[in-house]
């Protein structure tokens, strides 16, 4: 473990002796102090008492920050402004890292799926992970949904009452899928694929029913066999005003009234995506639960065209199943619109 972060971590547990830990590390005093500067000029202001090193009472939404007391085995890198956090994220995953977290306060250059534009000014969380898990390609769509599963709990944490809209929306103000029938339609899955569609539409911010609050782009490198990196980009329109926002968007800001804590909201998040990530089993259980699409119509733009029925259920993967009226179909990907409740079954 680096020094920067074992100073951190001992920070946690009360004040810190800057002699002592750099016994306990066996590195020299000037290493540590080195650190305590290190973690100052991120932004988090490092006391000297006469106790030792002590942690700030507001640690600041900066790496050092997010990192401590995080219980997830990443590291974060903080930038004021980036184009975009995928970007900066894809050249660490190009280097062979793993397990690092890039966050910016400000977008220039935001990306939603497609090369849709993605509105992302100063105040929001906008973070990147990148992870290596050994999995066959087909398996990555889980983790985009782990992360929509980690989003809507992080959310709601913060007081706002989130939902997922299949595969990557995290929507407030959605009527709960529970409060709907469908929810008990899971029987005779086969998991297998009966379509293989690569995204398309249009885009729609939001959907019926729902206000978006965050979106999920994930990007990936791979052989036949194996994911070599997974991107997983995440965005929160945290503290932002709603009129800085698309048509069909909210904030955090908006719905509680006041700013969240961003270090701890995405803190939160990366530990409830670390834990899914540990559990794949997991993944899709807990989405179900939190889903806003299933028991619902659905109307899905596909590659090969539209698919309107009742979404019944979500399979491994992270297929979507869609009853229509001639049959069963499972959709990959695509762009799913929730028809009105009118409609609804
Ligand atoms: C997404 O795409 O929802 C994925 C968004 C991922 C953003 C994160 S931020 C960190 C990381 N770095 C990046 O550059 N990207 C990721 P999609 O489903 O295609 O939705 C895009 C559509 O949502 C746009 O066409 C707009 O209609 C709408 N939109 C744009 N900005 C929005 C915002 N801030 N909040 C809600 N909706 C937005």
């Amino acid at each position: 473990m680096d020094t920067r972060r074992a100073l951190l971590d001992a920070l946690e547990s009360g004040p810190v002796s800057g002699p002592a830990l750099a016994g306990d590390l066996g590195v020299s005093r000037a290493a540590v102090w080195k650190a305590v500067e290190g973690l100052r000029e991120e932004g988090f202001t490092v006391e000297s008492t006469e106790a030792g090193y002590v942690a700030p009472d507001d640690p600041g939404y900066c790496a050092a920050g997010i990192e401590f007391g995080l219980d997830a085995p990443y590291t974060v890198e903080y930038h004021e402004d980036l184009p975009s956090t995928n970007d900066r994220a894809r050249v660490f995953a190009g280097e062979g890292a793993a397990d690092v977290v890039v966050v910016a306060d400000e977008q220039t250059g935001g990306r939603g799926r497609l090369d849709r534009e993605w509105v992302a000014p100063g105040g929001g969380a906008w973070l990147s992970t990148v992870i290596r898990p050994d999995v066959a390609p087909a398996h990555a769509p889980r983790y985009t949904l782990a992360a929509a599963v980690a989003t809507a709990d992080a959310c709601r944490e913060a007081g706002v009452d989130a939902r997922i809209k299949w595969p990557n929306d995290v929507l407030v103000g959605a009527a709960g899928a529970n409060e709907r029938s469908g929810m008990d339609e899971r029987s005779g899955m086969d998991y297998r694929p009966e379509s293989d569609d690569p995204s398309g539409g249009d885009g729609e911010a939001a959907g019926r029913g729902g206000r978006k609050v965050a979106g999920i782009l994930t990007e990936m490198e791979g052989e036949a066999d194996r994911v070599s990196w997974l991107v997983v980009g995440i965005g929160v329109n945290a503290n932002i005003d709603a009129a800085a926002l698309p048509a069909g968007a909210t904030s955090l800001r908006a719905e509680r009234g006041d700013d969240v804590d961003r270090r701890r909201f995405v803190a939160r998040l990366l530990e409830r995506f670390a834990e899914l990530s540990a559990d794949p089993d997991g993944i899709l259980p807990a989405w179900r639960e939190r889903s806003d699409t299933l028991g619902r119509r659905v109307r899905v733009e596909t590659a090969t065209g539209p698919v309107v029925g009742t979404a019944v259920d979500v399979e491994p993967p992270g297929a979507l199943v869609v009853d229509t009226d001639t049959g069963r179909t499972r959709v990959h990907a695509g762009d799913c619109e929730h028809l009105r409740d009118a409609d609804a079954v």
